[in-house]
């Protein structure tokens, strides 16, 4: 799917509008979600300009897939969440709901999340 570079995570990027920094390196930048659903809720997007899961998968370089599978243990184990439990979920496309078509992660954790889906 093309790439709309005017969405809000392209924009956080660029510098054009601020978010509460969690992590950063060369390939991937987390910050605390807007709308937090629990005490952890970070979203943890690739640098890179990629829709969903499937265009990360199939155009990231290796590096980039490992930097940004690596984040995002280090930052739940940084949150205290990774011996409690988490939650990892990616929206893609109109059924899955997709707010923001650039690739993200939520990471939810902190509290018993129950069965439901974020
Ligand atoms: O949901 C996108 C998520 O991105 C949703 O949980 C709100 C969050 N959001 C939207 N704008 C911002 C800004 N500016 N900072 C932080 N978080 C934001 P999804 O349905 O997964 O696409």
């Amino acid at each position: 799917m093309a790439y709309d570079d005017s969405n809000i995570f392209a924009r956080i990027l660029r510098g054009e509008i601020p978010c509460r920094k969690v992590f950063e390196d060369e390939h991937v930048l987390a910050f605390d979600d807007i709308r937090p659903l629990a005490p952890t809720h970070v979203l943890v997007i690739p640098k890179g300009h990629y829709t969903s899961a499937q265009d990360f998968a199939e155009a990231a370089s290796e590096a980039e897939i490992v930097a940004f599978v690596r984040a995002i243990g280090r930052i739940a184990r940084e949150r205290g969440i990774d011996a409690s439990g988490h939650r990892l979920l990616a929206n893609h496309g109109a059924d899955g709901r997709q707010e923001v078509p650039h690739f993200h992660v939520h990471l939810v954790g902190g509290r018993d999340l129950g069965r439901m889906l974020p």
